[in-house]
């Protein structure tokens, strides 16, 4: 017997079939984020990042133009089983040499050769305006300024967004989650908490008033908590958020579990939203003592976040993309762990018998329930993933590192 067959024997006695667990593993979209490349540099712009988020570290070997950055999400995609989804900011817009547009004013042709670098490989794409890292952002300030022109640019820009976004879904035939994200807020105590978030909520309307595919554009909205220099402050929170998209048809809210009080899990949100929208968004992250957007692991709470999506039968209904953005180690390699730690909590939520634990608590039976959970974190989960990137032709084990440090060896010097 191989440890695989031994493995899928053990599962069968609890009502799994890790066949059927592996196919449907391979049918599960999940977005890999563009900006851990170039720790959200894009090609628009020079100069730092702004909005309150911050990559730190100054790993060699940065992605500095479009060719670049393809060849590093090939590389990282290549090394990772599962079924792939880009995930693009704004401000990574492709012009030609000399050219150069501002972002109210960007097009469909900006991201032409994301499209064919996509459409070869077979994934869709997400989408995300940037508000942020840009002179307009005047104090801090985007969708939610007190000056009209400094609204209306960013306006301009998120419309201009929407329209990429159904150029995006329409030629790979895949739908695009646009998601706005924006830092405005305050670093200290505001004298005017609804002013902001009036007029955040009528920008965002006149954003998606303009005639969209809402069936092949999710519009989300991201809420957070706070940010690096707005503390005090964020216009976007959860509640704007999640009243905005309950009260607006098309309109989705995205989760970042880095974007809540410490003491908040997302896996316990996810089954609370999915009780009232018929879908929602996440970007999984993960957290140290703030938004760190430290490189995704398996640990429990991620593992957490894909059994609740599991368990609620909600695979169909969740949008899953990744959001970190370390620059203190290989960006290849954090892009590689971050990917293959969502795909183990995926496998190993697919892998629990969720129905007979259920039973367990709904016939009061809490001691055989903790029993049983317990018992399943010792199941052996690590041969149904061998078998899994087996049948993806990738490496199961961590050998897949010695193609990053070959990588690492070439670039490195042509990167300098
Ligand atoms: C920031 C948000 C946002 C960004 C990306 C780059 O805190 O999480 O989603 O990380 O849009
Ligand atoms: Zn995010």
């Amino acid at each position: 017997m191989t440890r695989y067959e031994s493995a899928k024997a053990v599962y069968a006695a609890y009502g799994i079939d890790t066949d059927a667990v592996i196919e449907k593993m391979k049918t599960l979209p999940v977005s890999l984020h563009c900006w851990q490349g170039d720790d959200l540099q894009g090609f628009d712009h020079e100069g730092a990042l702004s909005g309150g988020i911050q990559a730190t570290g100054n790993y060699p070997g940065k992605a500095k133009t479009p060719e670049q950055l393809m060849a590093d999400i090939d590389l990282a995609m290549s090394l990772c089983p599962g079924k792939k989804k880009l995930n693009l900011h704004a401000s990574y817009a492709i012009f030609e040499d000399g050219e150069f547009v501002d972002r109210d004013k960007i097009e469909p042709k900006h991201f032409a050769k994301w499209v064919a670098f996509a459409k070869e490989r077979g994934w869709g794409i997400d989408f995300n305006p940037t508000y942020f890292s840009h002179p307009m952002a005047k104090d801090g300030l985007t969708l939610t300024s007190p000056d009209p022109e400094v609204r209306r640019f960013w306006v301009d820009h998120g419309k201009a967004c929407m329209r990429i976004a159904e150029y995006f879904a329409h030629e790979t035939g895949i739908p695009c989650v646009v998601n706005t994200w924006i830092g405005d807020g305050y670093k200290d105590v505001p004298s005017d908490r609804m002013g902001p978030r009036m007029r955040y909520k009528q920008s965002l309307e006149e954003i998606f008033s303009i005639p969209y595919d809402k069936t092949m554009v999710k519009a989300t909205v991201e809420a957070k908590l706070f940010g690096i220099g707005v503390e005090a402050f964020t216009a976007g929170s959860a509640e704007f958020t999640l009243a905005f998209a309950a009260s607006h048809e098309g309109c989705l809210p995205l989760m970042d579990n880095g974007h809540y009080h410490p003491t908040e899990v997302v896996s316990d949100k996810i089954p609370a939203l999915l009780c009232f929208y018929p879908e929602i968004a996440l970007h999984i992250t993960r957290g140290v003592r703030w938004d760190s957007d430290h490189v995704l692991l398996l640990d429990d709470e991620t593992k957490e976040m894909a059994k609740e999506i599991v368990r609620c039968d909600a695979l169909d209904r969740v949008y899953m993309g990744l959001d970190y953005f370390d620059a203190s180690i290989n960006r290849v390699c954090a892009w590689v762990v971050g990917f293959r730690s969502w795909q183990k909590a995926l496998l190993g939520a697919l892998c629990t018998p969720h129905k007979m634990l259920a039973k367990l608590q709904d016939e009061g039976r809490f001691t055989e329930l903790m029993v049983m959970q317990e018992e399943m974190k010792m199941l052996p989960l690590g041969d149904v993933w061998a078998q899994y990137c087996e049948s993806c032709g990738v490496a199961a084990d961590s050998s897949w590192f010695k193609v990053i440090e070959e990588y690492e060896k070439k670039i490195l010097p042509e990167r300098a």
